[in-house]
């Protein structure tokens, strides 16, 4: 039985929590496989509205074993106080299943994220400020500090140690900053050791069983593909690899269980911190776009930068990933606009590029050619089938479509479960 991977098709904040949520019912475990608390995935559940930002988001699923994968990075006082807004809020959340392989989030990476950024000025990233950039580097880096870690003090001291000799000169040396205490770093983490304990598995082995007992498993990635680390606008992207090869490395499952990678494609888009973002609006559209859209940071509150759809991002979402299908998301969010631009290709310095250009100095120079849709005024939140929508949306829909790479498999219509339109 197979594998799905659900992968960000833009740059991030596409409905990936909603996506889960509406597939959670369906799968047997949802393992999340990179990155860690920057995300933000919204679960709307009848007048319930969840924030999610470490946990997968088939924790609101009765049923469905949740499993933070090895390619996550966790900040553990972050994952208790998550757990405990949920009991608090009656989920059960008894199942949770954490990799002993993850690496974890201290106070120095969360330090050094924020420094760093501060000392960057204007050229900064515009990180979440979670301490993921950090974590990462340590782990690539071979110093990281890792879930197993805590269950052996002398190894914890030892690697806290280590690490802290790197990061201690560079923020006294470079940040004329105070350095850290290893003793402060390894007492604190010591003591998240024994509720972790039960929650920790080797989590690959656990979710290959599963497969091999015709379970299904849905492995949901954070952010975006235009934010992973190798495919996206880099330097200007998170860590990780939210990208669908990302799903196999950060979860232990191999590329030929999964039969199904989904794409979740909000039907303009959006980005929040820095980096290119050729549609990217500065009018009353853009304005529009996140007030009826309610594009905030659900981490960090943060306004996201917003423009029209581009579909040269869509292709490119479609090719590295491999997609399957598409699950357009927001469609709701355009009702009113008399016109609806897409852009179909880029102008770089007077040169037509159908696809994302080779190099990232070209993509910051790239203007975006549009093409023109007319609009619709009918509210869509109610439609329940592809012919209940106006002529004009399915118009808008189909061309999305066939631009865009993959079918349309399903349309988002609403933030509630239940306002999707399933087209096949
Ligand atoms: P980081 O913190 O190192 O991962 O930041 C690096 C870049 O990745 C972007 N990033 C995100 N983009 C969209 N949504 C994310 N999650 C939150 C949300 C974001 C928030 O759901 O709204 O609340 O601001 C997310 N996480 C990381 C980030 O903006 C940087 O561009
Ligand atoms: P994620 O990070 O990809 O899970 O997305 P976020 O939760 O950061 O942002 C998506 C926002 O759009 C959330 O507020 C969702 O509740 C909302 N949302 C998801 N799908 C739809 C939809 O089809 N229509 C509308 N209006 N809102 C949606
Ligand atoms: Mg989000």
């Amino acid at each position: 039985m197979p594998a799905l991977v659900l992968v960000g098709a833009q740059w991030g904040d596409e409905g990936k929590g909603k996506a889960t949520d509406l597939l959670g019912g369906s799968v047997d475990y949802v393992v999340r496989y990179q990155g860690g608390n920057n995300a933000g995935h919204t679960v709307v559940i009848g007048d319930q509205k969840y924030a999610l930002h470490l946990l997968p988001s088939g924790i609101l699923s009765p049923g469905c074993v949740p499993v933070i994968g090895n390619g996550v990075v966790i900040d553990p006082a972050v994952l208790f106080a998550e757990l405990d807004g949920l009991d608090q809020r009656g989920v059960d959340t008894s199942r949770l299943l954490i990799s002993a392989n993850a690496h974890l989030i201290t106070p120095y990476h969360r330090t050094v994220d924020k420094v760093t950024e501060r000392f960057l000025g204007k050229n900064k990233i515009g990180t979440t400020g979670r301490g993921i950039g950090p974590a990462y580097a340590d782990k690539i880096n071979r110093i990281g500090i890792r879930v197993q870690d805590l269950f052996d003090p002398s190894i914890l001291r030892q690697k806290v140690e280590g690490a802290l000799r790197d990061r201690n000169q560079m923020l006294v040396k470079v940040f004329n900053r105070r350095a850290m205490s290893a003793d402060a770093v390894v007492e604190e983490y010591l003591g998240y050791a024994e509720r972790l304990r039960p929650m920790v598995a080797d989590t690959g082995l656990v979710v290959n069983q599963a497969l091999d007992a015709g379970k299904v498993v849905l492995l949901e990635g954070g952010q975006g593909t235009l934010l992973d680390v190798d495919h996206g606008t880099y330097p200007f992207v998170t860590s990780s690899n939210p990208t669908t090869g990302g799903a196999c490395t950060g979860s232990g499952v191999g590329p030929t269980r999964i039969t199904r990678t989904i794409g979740i494609l909000k039907a303009y888009a959006t980005r929040v911190g820095s980096g290119p973002f050729p549609t990217e609006l500065f009018d009353d559209n853009g304005a529009a776009l996140r007030r009826i859209g309610h594009e905030f940071g659900v981490t960090t509150g943060r306004d996201r930068r917003c423009g029209w759809f581009d579909a040269p991002v869509a292709r490119y979402a479609s090719r590295v990933n491999g997609l399957t299908d598409f699950f357009l998301t927001k469609l709701d969010v355009l009702t009113g606009f008399e016109r609806i631009p897409v852009c179909v290709a880029y102008d770089v310095d007077g040169v037509r590029h159908d696809e994302i250009p080779m190099t990232q100095t070209d993509f910051h120079h790239a203007t975006p050619i549009y093409e023109e849709f007319p609009g619709w005024t009918e509210d869509i939140s109610g439609c329940k089938s592809f012919e209940d929508l106006p002529k004009n949306a399915q118009s808008y829909v189909k061309a999305l479509e066939e631009m865009s790479g993959a079918p349309i498999s399903a349309i988002g219509v609403g933030p509630e479960r239940n306002a999707t339109i399933q087209v096949r």
